[in-house]
């Protein structure tokens, strides 16, 4: 075997990979969970509420021989009902745009309307698309087989992969199959930065994520958060970081919601985001949420670009 590839040919399999990967699919299919789970880092808000994310997040991976930019995006939306609707689909549609390759995450079921349309649109925009059937962990094996099939007859997609990005099973294939797609190219970003969101976007996004989760139920796809005051090393709090958090419904009657009885689901919003808060920082944190309702912010242009929602 030559060990001494000639400059002409050159080694194409040594060369350094780099590239955008759009996570894109329908609300609520993990492609958060499966953005986190390749960082091995929590990055990106989870809840089992489709619409957790609302804007998209950066996560970048990486290692010697290459450096993969995971966008991660907003689920599907059909008909936009409003402006936050508007930015947030526009949000998809902007990943796809700066994107070498895409994955889309679906549920382990046949295709439906929202799976077809990304087929075509992938196609159209002639992107390297790769399916990754998500959730296999909560379908037998035989059921898998037809659904994989069926993705196979729409002729979109350059491979097919069963995952479970919950059990972390199937990731290392996919990233094989991912990497080996990306342009060779020297890498994009510092090696010691993962995200583009600030670590104060990511504070907000641990609040959120525990609203969706905590409030399952009970509020609409209508709570904001932004940060009122954030003081490093307060001599007020015993030297602790004061993070002060202002969480935002649209209605009145869902703050007293979000209050709960005595102020003890607030409370309980408050003991779980400050773990994962500090966690992020690496430090000790004095955490403060207040509740006032916002009336019709999700058609507010100031206030969702305020959110971090691009125009
Ligand atoms: N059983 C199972 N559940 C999963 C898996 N991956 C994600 N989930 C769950 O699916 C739900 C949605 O996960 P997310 O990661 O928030 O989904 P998403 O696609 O980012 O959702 P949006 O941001 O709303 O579009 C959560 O309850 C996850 O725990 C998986 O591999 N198996
Ligand atoms: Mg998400």
């Amino acid at each position: 075997m030559n060990s001494f590839p000639t400059e002409s040919e050159g080694n194409t399999d040594d060369a350094f990979r780099a590239g955008f990967i759009a996570v894109v699919g329908r609300p609520n299919v993990g492609k958060s969970t499966l953005l986190n789970r390749i960082m091995d880092t929590k990055l990106a808000a989870v809840s089992p509420r489709p619409q957790t994310t609302h804007v998209r997040m950066l996560g970048v991976l990486n290692r010697e021989a290459y450096q993969a930019a995971f966008l991660d995006t907003p689920g599907y939306i059909g008909r936009a009902r409003d402006e936050m609707d508007r930015r947030m689909s526009q949000e998809g549609a902007r990943a796809l745009e700066e994107a070498d390759v895409a994955v889309l995450v679906v549920e382990p079921r046949t295709p439906g309307d929202v799976e077809r349309y990304f087929a075509e649109d992938l196609v159209r925009r002639g992107i390297p698309a790769i399916v990754a059937i998500n959730k296999v962990d909560s379908v037998a094996k035989e059921a898998l087989l037809p659904v994989i099939e069926a993705y196979s007859r729409l002729d979109a997609f350059v491979e097919i992969v069963p995952i479970s990005a919950l059990r972390s099973d199937g990731i290392g294939l996919l990233m094989e199959l991912v990497v080996k797609r990306l342009p060779e190219a020297g890498p994009m970003f510092p090696p010691d930065q993962i995200t583009d969101r600030s670590e104060r976007f990511r504070v907000i996004e641990m609040v959120r994520e525990k609203l969706f989760r905590l409030f399952y139920q009970e509020l609409p796809y209508a709570t904001a958060v932004t940060i009122d005051e954030w003081v490093d090393e307060s001599t007020n709090h015993g030297g602790k970081t004061h993070i002060a958090i202002r969480i935002h419904p649209e209605k009145d009657s869902q703050r007293l919601i979000l209050l709960g009885k005595g102020g003890l689901a607030l409370k309980e919003v408050g003991v779980q985001a400050r773990g994962d808060i500090e966690t992020l920082l690496g430090k000790q944190i004095f955490l403060e949420l207040w509740v006032k309702a916002r009336p019709q912010w999700r058609r507010d242009p100031a206030f969702l670009r305020q959110l971090g929602m691009a125009d």
